[in-house]
């Protein structure tokens, strides 16, 4: 880290973006008008203020771009990585709606610092294909013309995604003289955001295919002894060799002992070779992230006891996703593999059925966010992607298997998105029995 010496370089030309040589590449202008088109059609005589995320300082004073990383509704409107920023957008009764984006001017003092940043202009409006892109300086002055109505009637409802929470009081005051009602715009980009359309399918689809070959690195890695952040650090050198830019969510590798905690992410265990270890890991790739967790007898060989309640987690899953199509509803496929686990315990669990032991929903929405947004009553439709993850954790035993898969919903029923990651117990063995392809050795 350099000292603050106040010199001020010429911000080069090009790369003014953060997103730029980003290893998901830009997100097509035509999507990023359709989602705006899309949200525009929701809001009727509304208008919908977007913000950006901010730069977070975690270095007082010393911003980087690495530490940034954008509000998941605005980059779904705009593709920019841009921090500080506003979108606007009015539906015109024409098609094509009203978008304004507005952008900090460039700042040279600060550009030597933490590199060229994308200002208001034609390169802007040529990325997001917004027309109209103007300086964050004169977004208070636009708002108080529109909200007044000016040319055009004065919009009924102001809906509003805040981005950076630390602009709340500087909104709040500017909206201070508006009649109109001010209300959360998350509810109608959590309904669009939950179908993802082609751009984002791609994304994750890349994001599971890293956390993928994560997964099967790790049963290569897996050895007794080990402690378990040495099995993380193998996962996430995968993740990052592939492109990923960071992690989903922080990853759980919990063996024996830990293997019951659901939230596990210490991962400071050395393993012993009875353990069972869950994994649960996910990439994010262009913003978009997986989630998949399998769970591996740390010595390479499940133990009859470990077999046979890891197989009954199995069965619950596959009931569950052999039900998913269209029209079903989340809460229908967990009863689905509820009755499964109660059908089939016999007296592996004692006389009542393991699925007291398991603990936690099946299933969550997938997305920008690991539990990504949408109302969890809307019934399956073609275009979502959920999780499905079933799970036994018995603590007196040491013992916690779970089993997570993605699962994209289509037309007449679903795609294992997650289907080259081994789930069979044999297939799980006899890929633990291989030496490691990317990480050599086992410390
Ligand atoms: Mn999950």
């Amino acid at each position: 880290m350099l000292a603050g010496i106040g010199f001020v370089l010429a911000a080069c030309a090009g790369t003014l973006n953060a997103q730029h040589g980003s290893p998901a590449g830009p997100v097509a202008i035509d999507r990023l008008a359709a989602r705006r088109t899309a949200l525009a059609a929701k809001l009727g005589t509304g208008l919908a203020i977007i913000g950006s995320q901010d730069l977070r300082d975690l270095e007082r004073d010393y911003l980087q771009d690495s530490d940034f990383r954008q509000d998941n509704n605005f980059f779904y409107l705009t593709g920019l990585e841009t921090p500080s920023s506003w979108l606007v957008v009015r539906a015109t009764g024409s098609g094509r709606p009203d978008a304004v984006l507005y952008l900090p001017p460039r700042d040279p003092a600060q550009e030597a610092w933490t590199g060229p940043k994308l200002g208001p202009g034609p390169e802007a409006a040529a990325m997001t294909g917004i027309a109209e892109v103007r300086s964050t300086e004169s977004f208070e002055s636009d708002l108080a013309a529109w909200l007044a109505g000016g040319a055009s009637p004065a919009p009924s409802t102001v809906y509003v995604s805040l981005g950076a929470a630390a602009r709340d009081s500087t909104l709040a005051r500017m909206l201070q003289g508006y009649r109109g009602s001010v209300t959360d715009a998350a509810p109608i980009l959590a309904s669009l955001r939950l179908v993802k359309d082609e751009d984002e399918l791609q994304r994750l689809r890349r994001a599971i295919q890293i956390t993928g070959e994560a997964h099967r690195e790790a049963m290569r890695f897996t050895a007794p002894g080990q402690y378990e952040y040495q099995i993380e650090a193998a996962i996430e050198y995968v993740f990052r060799a592939h492109g990923a830019e960071r992690l989903g969510f922080p990853s759980i590798v919990g063996a024996g002992p830990n293997s019951v905690t659901l939230h596990y992410d210490k991962n400071r265990r050395q393993t012993d070779g009875d353990d069972l270890i869950v994994i649960d890991i996910g990439a994010e790739f262009g913003y978009y992230t997986a989630d998949v967790t399998r769970t591996l007898p740390v010595a390479g060989r499940f133990t009859p006891r470990q077999r046979a309640i890891y197989e009954l987690v199995l069965g619950a899953q596959e009931a569950a996703m052999q039900a998913v199509r269209p029209g079903i509803t989340i809460r229908e496929l967990d009863r689905i593999s509820r009755a499964y686990m109660d059908q089939n315990s016999g007296s592996l669990c004692g006389s009542d059925p393991c699925t007291r032991y398991f603990i936690h929903g099946l299933s969550h929405w997938l997305g920008m966010d690991v539990h990504d947004v949408g109302d969890y009553r809307t019934p399956l439709a073609e275009g979502m992607v959920l999780t499905i993850e079933p799970g036994i954790y018995i603590p007196e035993e040491e013992l916690g298997v779970r089993i997570e898969d993605d699962v994209l919903v289509t037309r007449n029923g679903y795609e294992l998105l997650t289907a080259d990651v081994p789930r069979a117990v044999d297939a799980i063995e006899s890929l633990m029995q291989r030496q490691p392809e990317w990480v050599t050795g086992r410390p």
